[in-house]
């Protein structure tokens, strides 16, 4: 080692222990916490700020209490993601490393470690100032409702309170009752075919999370079609849910089971709206004939009826632009086409007004242009 080498040494140590006796505890700092409900649903931002005229000691262990009946954070791994759970705020914070945990064996814990990985000069920490350095984001639970709640700021084992702080947090609505929504079905029969498919629509002013409905029909003329997981889906709205379909081989019904998962803040629901939810396939055992009937309905599993629809088989003498089947061609069948290609009524050979085998814009051109008689 050369002599310039070791000097050099010899003053960067010098430095370091000087640095470390003219830092303060984190008790001779000013903090604060601040909270700002944000604008996602149910999230809050929770924001942790010190005014230090020192710089602080070269580790710092802090920690958030918070109330778990009202927040939560992160997932139920005890780390903490930087970027999803926690970041780092302001210029200070840029060359400063963060752990964040929830420590085992504690709950309504938040622990944050700050350090610096800078291993030589200038190797000092959080630099004087003032102002945020960490955003972190809770997620207010299921269920509880918008108003306040109380944080506190610690050292590690809340040795001593550095802040307390009342924020305001926006809660999450409660989810609506299945049973209360508008349920319909929908679906076309054209007569001779063996295959029908039929929509489970719904309209909810409320999300929703969990539910169990089942879709019955008459199982001597239909049958679901196989495999399950090809033929009964979820769509739209509740595309991102955790589902089942289950049948029973001989009963006259399928079963959607349809859940959420709470303990993961970003949980799929299915959000207020309207529309088409499900699809499902079926076969049909003995070709109908014109003017044959047959009815499903919708129930939840303690047989609340939701929804019934009855199809009536309809001949399909080539493309026209009756697609309501009433034997005229107004206003109403453009209406009817606008569903089809909206997504909450089935496609089939009626809806196909050129008939290129297709239901898309064109048929709608073809229905206006046949109503204005060119
Ligand atoms: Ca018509
Ligand atoms: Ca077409």
């Amino acid at each position: 080692m050369s002599y310039a080498k070791i000097l050099s040494t010899l003053l960067g140590f010098l430095f370091l222990t000087t640095a470390a006796a003219l830092t303060a505890s984190e008790e001779d700092h000013s903090w604060s916490l601040s909270g700002t409900p944000s604008s996602e649903l149910g999230e809050n931002e929770i924001y942790i700020a010190v005014q230090n005229d020192t710089t602080l000691s070269t580790v710092v262990i802090i920690e958030v209490h918070y109330d778990t009946t009202v927040l939560m954070i992160g997932t139920s791994s005890p780390f903490l993601s930087e970027g999803t759970d926690f970041e780092r705020v302001g210029e200070r914070m840029d060359s400063i490393l963060v752990m964040g945990s929830k420590p085992l064996g504690t709950s309504g814990v938040v622990r944050l470690t700050l350090f610096s990985p800078a291993k030589t000069y200038p190797y000092y920490h959080v630099v004087a100032g003032t102002g945020d350095i960490i955003r972190l984001v809770f997620k207010v639970k299921l269920g509880v409702a918008s108003g306040t709640t109380t944080l506190q700021l610690t050292t590690m084992n809340s040795k001593a309170v550095l802040a307390t702080q009342e924020i305001e947090i926006q809660g999450m609505p409660a989810p609506g009752n299945p049973e209360d929504f508008n349920w319909s079905l929908s679906g076309i029969l054209v007569a001779g075919s063996q295959e029908t498919e039929i929509y489970v629509l719904v309209r909810n002013d409320l999300w929703f999370g969990n539910v169990v409905f089942d879709v019955f029909y008459d199982s001597t003329l239909l049958e679901i079609k196989q495999p399950l997981a090809d033929n009964v889906l979820l769509v739209s709205r509740a595309a991102a849910m955790n589902f089942t379909p289950s049948h029973e081989a001989g009963s006259n019904y399928v079963r959607l089971t349809v859940s959420t998962s709470e303990e993961d803040p970003a949980f799929p629901r299915i959000e207020a709206g309207s529309g088409t939810i499900a699809k499902l396939n079926f076969n049909i055992k003995t070709p109908m004939q014109s003017g044959e009937t047959t009815t499903l309905q919708v129930k939840l599993s303690d047989q609340t009826e939701l929804a019934s629809l009855t199809m009536t088989a309809r001949e399909f003498t080539g493309p026209s632009a009756d697609v309501s089947g009433d034997g005229k061609e107004d206003i109403f069948d453009l209406l009817d086409l606008l569903k089809v290609l909206g997504g909450s009524v089935p496609k089939s050979v009626f809806s196909d007004a050129n008939g290129d085998g297709k239901t898309d814009i064109f048929d709608l051109l073809e229905i206006l242009r046949q109503l204005s008689g060119k």
